[in-house]
């Protein structure tokens, strides 16, 4: 499948790798607004086109699908010029700057005919696919509560200096991630409760939110998130898990282990990430999970089953904003 990477910043140095660990993709143009960026991108990884013009690098190339690494404001944008011309379309997460723009794009794409998926790949880490197996297995029997913890001091802005500057910071970015990963784990909210603050005083939105669900299961979920937490341990970019059920608890806790403990005692697996070559240490676990999302989407854009589609990630980007309602009014909401 010929395709095309729109934006040729921090993340395309992962997303781009990671598309050439699979079989059967070709990258054959990027695009970006500033044409040194993507030139520099294109000699790295042997793209033989480069364009600062969406509109020229449609007209000239032939695409199966784009895949979208721009800044979320663009999302839509680049979205519907894909979809009008047949292309199909995966986009990072969050999907778009709010509910309505999301809505669209994915009704943008559903009248053209056209697959779109939402590049979220957190679900795809080695260790949170292993809770699923585990929590799947019956081996605690039925969850009845869970925490899900991201909670880091890492300074996050270094290398993804925009963040600082979202009027709406930790719930888009990290929270399109960890409500996603709660809905992986635990299926669909029936209501949500959050509180949010900043406690950085030189970014514009908020780092710390707090959210705590009831899941249709009935099974009570607190997902945390922080970008200001000094702890004894630094996580970043681990997402902790702690679940409770009847017979047992699952502790996805740090360094890739999984223990479960039952009655007769506790057991522990460590669950370590494929550690490519091309991957930045600090975000391991993460940036090997590109692979596997892109490769369940890859089947997806030939015709199977794939997680995250556009569709459920509306679900997703539903509690993320649903989550913003309710630290602003101080309101349970309910789906
Ligand atoms: O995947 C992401 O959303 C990145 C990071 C891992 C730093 O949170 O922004």
């Amino acid at each position: 499948m010929r395709f095309s990477v729109f934006g040729t910043g921090f993340w395309s140095n992962y997303q781009i790798p990671a598309w050439q660990e699979l079989d059967g993709v070709e990258l054959v143009a990027v695009y970006n607004r500033t044409r040194s960026r993507a030139e520099d991108v294109a000699a790295r990884f042997g793209v033989p086109r480069v364009f600062d013009n969406p509109q020229q690098l449609l007209d000239a190339e032939t695409l199966d699908f784009v895949d979208i690494i721009t800044d979320v404001d663009t999302h839509p944008l680049f979205t519907r010029m894909a979809a009008e011309r047949g292309i199909g379309v995966i986009c990072q997460k969050p999907m778009a700057p709010s509910l309505p723009l999301a809505e669209e794009m994915v009704q943008v794409c559903r009248t053209a005919g056209v697959p779109l998926f939402i590049h979220e790949n957190f679900r795809w880490q080695a260790p949170i696919r292993a809770l699923k197996q585990a929590l799947d297995s019956g081996v605690i029997g039925q969850p009845f509560k869970a925490r899900v913890s991201f909670c880091s001091g890492f300074p996050v802005f270094d290398n993804q200096p925009f963040l600082a500057e979202l009027e709406r910071f930790i719930l888009t970015d990290i929270g399109s991630h960890v409500l996603d990963v709660c809905r992986f784990l635990f299926g669909e909210a029936r209501s949500l409760y959050c509180l949010t603050r900043r406690v950085n005083p030189t970014i514009q939105g908020e780092d710390v939110a707090n959210v705590f669900m009831e899941m249709e299961s009935g099974l009570h979920c607190y997902a945390e998130m922080s970008y200001a937490s000094i702890l004894e341990k630094e996580s970043f970019p681990q997402t902790l898990v702690l679940v409770e059920g009847e017979r047992g608890s699952l502790h996805l806790t740090y360094d890739f282990v999984l223990k479960t403990t039952t009655r007769q005692g506790t057991t522990a697996e460590t669950i370590r990430p494929v550690l490519y070559d091309w991957l930045d240490p600090d975000y391991a676990v993460v940036h090997s999970s590109i692979v596997d999302c892109n490769r369940d989407i890859l089947h997806g854009l030939r015709g199977g089953r794939a997680e995250t589609t556009g569709e459920d990630n509306l679900r997703t980007v539903r509690l993320v904003w649903a989550s913003y309602q309710s630290a602003e009014h101080q309101e349970l909401v309910r789906f």
